[in-house]
């Protein structure tokens, strides 16, 4: 028997060698529940889209029932197994990546549609449902649920809420937790809550759904929520603008906001798009190239909205902030200009990059865009760096692009290396290290520069009482107890 080390009561299960038994354990427990260990599982379910780290799970649990995770949460805890919560795997910090023999909980098979009131205007899912279907459901049923990013296809709305996903839209919808009414959670102990119950006001003490959403899957597993959805806007129209450098993006936004109604405000740089386009599709938005290229998407109703589009337009180009600009004239466009941003992401990973997904207060992004675009210079002369992000809520994607003739293990050194400074200036601008992503493991070891460390202390103390024995996706976000 090979020697275990316990340690909080968990079982340090070396890579994949005791889990048989262990497994088998929880067959007998629960013998109707979903479990596999084929190879091409444990890494597809083992990991999220970080790829810094080899996923090493010793089993992926698929439940299919609040009941199954509930008696699995409780089997975990006496068995010493160490749990990582599943959803759509579309993370970028490591949060659902289980590198260390522990068991996956999948909620691949929990995506059904529980309830939509008309009246409540409210849908109440399984956490395993993909964004986008909630987004079909609510638009069938005339309303929008208004957190949006290119990941929706692939993304789980329990994944969603915990990492309390940002998107696009932030600047007139905000976060994932501005539209949760209710959640049942089964929590780290084994209990299972039911949070808020879909009520709008409830003043009856600590509102725990602002514990588990953004909690990245360490203090309880989100079996199902209730998430109130909105008006859809009216009609919309986007336009791209070409750049001179970073200062006129401010000022471009700050006259975006004065004269149109905003639904977002993104940027991204020449390099972002030169990946996005290299493909043929989408074209360039416009003959001239520039460093930076802001989206914009607003309401546009009729003459009296392309008036104002076209006056903010001529306003930017008599001030020299913008040397070209292209403003969509139907949805097909206006999705083309889009792809122009959500295309980004997936057209710049082949070069696996390393990311950074900060943030500031809106009034800061300037300074902090040329305090970061120094550090890069001089740290990454050699390096492809690729800027975009959601300006509007000072949200700015920092990605460092893998070189080819460099070994993911020296870039990652090297990129690490940089880290220091990179969280220097995030810290001298009581910024985040995770602006929309989530700690995980990639920021693990940055998170004081963003949380103070008695904040840190009450963190540890919060999961201490959600998750007594420290099963939850044990090293993520927080310390190793
Ligand atoms: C974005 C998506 C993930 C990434 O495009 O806004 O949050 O690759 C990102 O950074
Ligand atoms: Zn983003």
């Amino acid at each position: 028997m090979v020697q275990e080390r316990r340690k909080n009561g968990i079982m340090q299960s070396p890579k994949n060698n005791i889990s048989n038994e262990v497994l088998g354990g929880l067959s007998s427990e629960i013998p109707d529940l979903e479990i596999s260990r084929q190879p091409e599982d444990l890494t597809e379910y083992g990991r999220d889209w970080t790829r810094l780290y080899p996923p090493e799970p010793c089993g992926i649990a698929f439940p299919r029932s609040e009941e199954q995770i509930l008696r699995l949460v409780r089997w975990a805890n006496s068995a010493g197994v160490a749990l990582v919560p599943s959803g759509g795997r579309t993370g970028l910090s490591g949060g659902a990546v289980a590198a260390k023999g522990e068991l996956v909980v999948s909620m691949a098979r929990m995506d059904r549609l529980l309830e939509f009131d008309p009246v409540d205007r409210t849908l109440t899912v399984e956490a395993g449902m993909i964004t986008e279907k909630i987004q079909q459901l609510a638009a069938e049923n005339g309303l929008m649920f208004p957190v949006d990013f290119a990941a929706k296809g692939s993304s789980q709305i329990g994944g969603n809420l915990a990492t309390n996903a940002g998107g696009v839209k932030v600047l007139r919808y905000g976060l994932t937790r501005d539209w949760v009414v209710g959640m049942r959670v089964v929590t780290g102990a084994g209990e299972l809550l039911d949070v808020n119950r879909g009520l709008i006001k409830n003043a009856t003490g600590y509102d725990l759904r602002h514990l588990f959403i953004g909690s990245e899957g360490t203090l309880g597993i989100i079996v199902s929520v209730t998430l109130r959805l909105a008006e859809p806007p009216p009609s919309q129209s986007v336009m791209v603008v070409g750049l001179e450098g970073m200062d006129p993006l401010m000022q471009v936004f700050d006259l975006a906001r004065e004269s149109l109604t905003l639904s977002a405000f993104e940027f991204f740089s020449d390099l972002a798009l030169s990946y996005v386009i290299a493909e043929g599709s989408p074209r360039a938005p416009f003959e001239s190239r520039m460093p930076y290229y802001a989206l914009l998407e607003f309401d546009c109703v009729g003459e009296d909205g392309e008036a104002a589009a076209l006056a903010f337009f001529e306003r930017c180009l008599e001030e020299g902030w913008i040397g070209d600009g292209v403003l969509s004239q139907s949805e097909a466009q206006a999705a083309e200009l889009w792809s122009l941003r959500e295309f980004i992401s997936e057209r710049i990973s082949a070069k696996t990059p390393y990311k950074n997904d900060l943030s500031t207060r809106i009034s800061q992004v300037p300074a902090f865009l040329h305090a970061l675009e120094d550090v890069v210079l001089s740290r990454y002369p050699d390096f492809e760096v690729v800027w975009y992000g959601h300006i509007g809520d000072g949200n700015l994607h920092l990605n460092i692009l893998k070189p080819d003739d460099l070994s993911l293990a020296e870039f990652k050194k090297a990129c690490e290396s940089v880290n220091e400074e990179i969280f220097g200036v995030v810290a001298r601008f009581r910024g985040s290290v995770s602006a929309e992503h989530g700690v995980g493991l990639l920021k693990q070891p940055y998170l004081d520069r963003s949380r103070d460390p008695h904040e840190i202390h009450y963190l540890s103390g919060i999961k201490r009482v959600f998750d007594p024995n420290w099963i939850l996706n044990p090293g993520k976000m927080l310390p190793e107890a």
